[in-house]
């Protein structure tokens, strides 16, 4: 079969229930049912709690919500799948009745499939579905929306001594190499967005340099997600404990959005939302 070249929007992202309208920078707001986090560990861990966080959240400004039962911190351990969808089932139950699109935050193509049937919106996947049958599961199953994101190695050592030739280069060729997969078994581009997995085996000089040469991402065509809240890169440059990098935080995604990033993921809504107004009304001005 001839290979057919798809132009998409790119201020577009088609989701399971929602059409996203990227002309204005979204907010993807995170929400960990896991009790091991590297920020938030515990604090959403029982569903009531996890819901209030989505509840309040959304009334903070978040576009997207993000959850998560799974932490993928550098040394975190594997869960089964049965032990993930535990944590992530009436979570993702109550979710889908938010009024705002739900992404599932998880690399197992089983947890995908029972949160897609649950009505979840998006695929988010710091392996960029590369678990076997993930991306026939996204083909196959309606119009879900995918982040596909870069990392080297995995959570278990991948900071153990992250090195690249040229990390913008590998990860543009890795992201290429996966956008050519999924167009491939029919995943319309207009369902991707793509992230260079800010912190996933990749030193703070690694980080920063995707963040001067995000612009060279654009090329790939597709929406740019950028994770960067409360990351250990912020730590380093301000010598600022987890719980202290609020400020870095929201820098850090007004610096990626600056830079062409669509979506940010972040933890503090509220705050983010407060800046990409300001943002947004200054560009407005120009
Ligand atoms: N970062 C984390 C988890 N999932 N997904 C995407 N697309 N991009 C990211 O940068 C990203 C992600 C890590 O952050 P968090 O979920 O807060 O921590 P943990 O993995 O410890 O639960």
């Amino acid at each position: 079969m001839a290979n057919k070249l798809v132009i998409a929007d790119m201020n577009i992202w088609q989701t399971t229930r929602f059409q996203l309208d990227l002309m204005r920078p979204l907010i993807m707001g995170i929400v960990n049912v896991t009790p091991d986090s590297f920020s938030d560990g515990g604090q959403f861990l029982n569903a009531a709690s996890a819901l209030h966080q989505c509840e309040r959240l959304i009334q903070e400004g978040a576009d997207i919500l993000d959850i998560g039962g799974e932490s993928s911190r550098p040394g975190a351990p594997t869960l089964s799948v049965e032990e993930e969808w535990l944590r992530l089932e009436g979570v993702l139950k109550a979710a889908v009745s938010l009024g705002v699109p739900v992404s599932v935050d998880t690399c197992k193509t089983e947890v995908m499939r029972r949160a897609l049937d649950l009505g979840v919106d998006i695929i988010n996947d710091i392996r960029a579905l590369e678990a076997p049958g993930a991306v026939d599961l996204a083909a196959s199953h309606g119009q879900c929306g995918v982040c596909l994101m870069h990392m080297q190695g995995d959570p278990a050592t991948m900071q153990a001594r992250p090195s690249y030739p040229d990390v913008v280069s590998e990860v543009k060729a890795f992201l290429t190499q996966r956008l050519g997969v999924l167009s491939a078994s029919g995943v319309l581009p207009d369902r991707i967005t793509l992230d260079p997995g800010i912190g996933f085996g990749k030193t703070p000089a690694h980080n920063i340099d995707l963040l001067k040469r995000q612009s060279e991402l654009l090329d790939l065509g597709r929406p740019l997600l950028l994770g960067w809240s409360r990351k250990s890169t912020l730590g380093q440059i301000t010598g600022k404990a987890v719980e202290d990098r609020l400020a870095a935080s929201v820098a850090a995604a007004l610096a990626a959005v600056t830079r062409g990033a669509r979506i940010v993921r972040v933890h503090d809504v509220g705050a983010t939302a407060d800046a990409l107004k300001i943002w947004q009304a200054a560009n407005l001005c120009n």
